[in-house]
């Protein structure tokens, strides 16, 4: 008797813990642009890195023979929504900085439309971020920032930069089109890091 009782008189639904504060759960996936949708080519589409040492680039080709990984991993967006469990596909950061030097310890993230966002080098190296090209099983639709994107799924989703370019490392923490707009420099979902 007691179970039924229990299921009946609304015991308070637990809390995802997998849901950071002031979050609520989606099941779609929202699209989020500060600007129109840049038109970028596939075939011609390159990544680079450019550091105090000078400037490395990568075909598609290139990255992808460093090695695609599948990850599934939550995004948190600043405006409060959370979509968990989501399927990625890319090369992780760590492969292309293993073929760049830099003292650095900052670096400027660039897309194509000149959206920018700051990232500290160990938010991005150590397993924590991605090129994306593909989520959902499926290449990365132009309004999700398809040919490719930044995933850094453990800070708040502004900093995966859509149709992305390139970064640039820098000394010295700046902050990026967000940031300046009253965002927080590192953005961690966990301590709610919304505003700066
Ligand atoms: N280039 C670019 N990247 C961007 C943005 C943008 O406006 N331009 N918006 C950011 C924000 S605020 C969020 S929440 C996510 C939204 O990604 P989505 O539209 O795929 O959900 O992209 C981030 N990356
Ligand atoms: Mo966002």
């Amino acid at each position: 008797m007691s179970f039924i009782t229990r299921g009946f008189s609304g015991r308070r639904r637990e809390r995802d813990p997998r849901l950071p504060p002031g979050q609520t759960l989606v099941g779609d996936w929202p699209v989020l642009s500060a600007g129109p949708t840049p038109v970028v080519a596939d075939e011609t589409w390159e990544f680079a890195i450019g550091t105090e040492n000078g400037v490395h680039r990568w075909t598609r080709a290139e990255l992808e023979a460093l090695g695609v990984e599948d990850v599934t991993v939550d995004i948190h967006c600043v405006t409060h929504w959370t979509k968990l469990d989501m399927p990625w596909r890319g090369v992780s950061l760590d492969r292309l900085f293993a073929e760049v030097e830099t003292s650095h310890r900052y670096a400027m993230v660039h897309s194509f439309g000149g959206y920018t966002t700051n990232i500290a080098l160990d938010d991005l190296r150590g397993g924590k971020s991605w090129i994306a090209f593909e989520a959902d099983g499926a290449p990365l639709t132009p309004e999700h920032g398809g040919p490719a994107r930044l995933l850094v799924p453990h800070l708040y989703f502004w900093k995966s930069a859509k149709w992305v370019q390139g970064l640039v490392t820098m000394p010295s923490d700046k902050p990026g089109f967000w940031e300046q707009n009253g965002y927080h420099p590192h953005g961690d979902p966990w301590r709610e890091e919304r505003y700066g």
